[in-house]
């Protein structure tokens, strides 16, 4: 079977776990990284030399890692034409967003990942946290901007555009000391969130805001 390398809270992780239940293809999870550890375990290494989550493993030992990379090929080989658009120029724009998110909407993860969390409490800083708040607003403005005339960030179906963006956006509403309106967001989050596997793969492990 099909497994994934990755604890399931991870952001990264979880864009492959719920695009696999959005495809219905059944895996299995180790858990790996984070508090359990095993990122320079040599044997992982040689699956992914960067000792990073999460890595897909095949049952005739193909292995893949970087998140992206993982979506597009699970995408492109279980949904072409519905996850994975099938025209050249509708997946290079599916591409297109899902390198955009990854990008843009990551930094404010890590700060405040960081800052509300990680960090020895003598070392957080608000003004830290202000500042991705800051630089993430303009990068909302223009997803919004995306998401006018449309329900999911390429038309009227999800897609593999909409992961990345989809597991940013989740942390973006739940843990933003305070944020700007963004209703057409705000609405494909809660298109979003009628979904059963982002409801269990993205929701149900975001721990709550601090
Ligand atoms: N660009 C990589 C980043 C991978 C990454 O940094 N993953 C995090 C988890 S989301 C990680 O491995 N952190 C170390 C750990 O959890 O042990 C990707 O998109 O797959």
């Amino acid at each position: 079977m099909l497994k994934i390398w990755g604890r399931n809270d991870g952001s990264n992780v979880i864009k492959a776990l719920w695009c696999l239940n959005e495809l219905g293809v059944e895996y299995e999870r180790i858990d790996w990284g984070g508090e359990f550890g095993g990122n320079d375990d040599p044997e992982y290494r040689r699956k992914n030399p960067m000792g990073r989550l999460p890595t897909l493993e095949e049952e005739d030992g193909f292995t893949l890692w970087e998140s992206g990379a993982v979506v597009r090929y699970l995408c492109a080989k279980h949904s072409m034409g519905n996850m994975c658009p099938d025209s050249l120029r509708g997946r290079a724009e599916a591409e297109k967003w899902m390198d955009w998110s990854s990008l843009n909407l990551a930094p404010f993860n890590g700060v405040y990942l960081n800052h509300f969390w990680r960090l020895p409490e003598a070392e957080r800083s608000q003004d830290v946290v202000e500042a991705a708040i800051k630089q993430a607003i303009p990068m909302f403005d223009i997803l919004d901007a995306q998401l006018a005339d449309r329900d999911y960030i390429c038309g009227d179906h999800l897609t593999m555009a909409d992961i990345p963006a989809g597991v940013l956006t989740h942390r973006w509403i739940a843990w933003s000391p305070h944020r700007p309106s963004h209703p057409n967001v705000e609405a494909w989050h809660a298109r979003l969130s009628e979904r059963p596997a982002y409801r269990d793969h993205v929701i149900a492990v975001t721990r709550p805001a601090p």
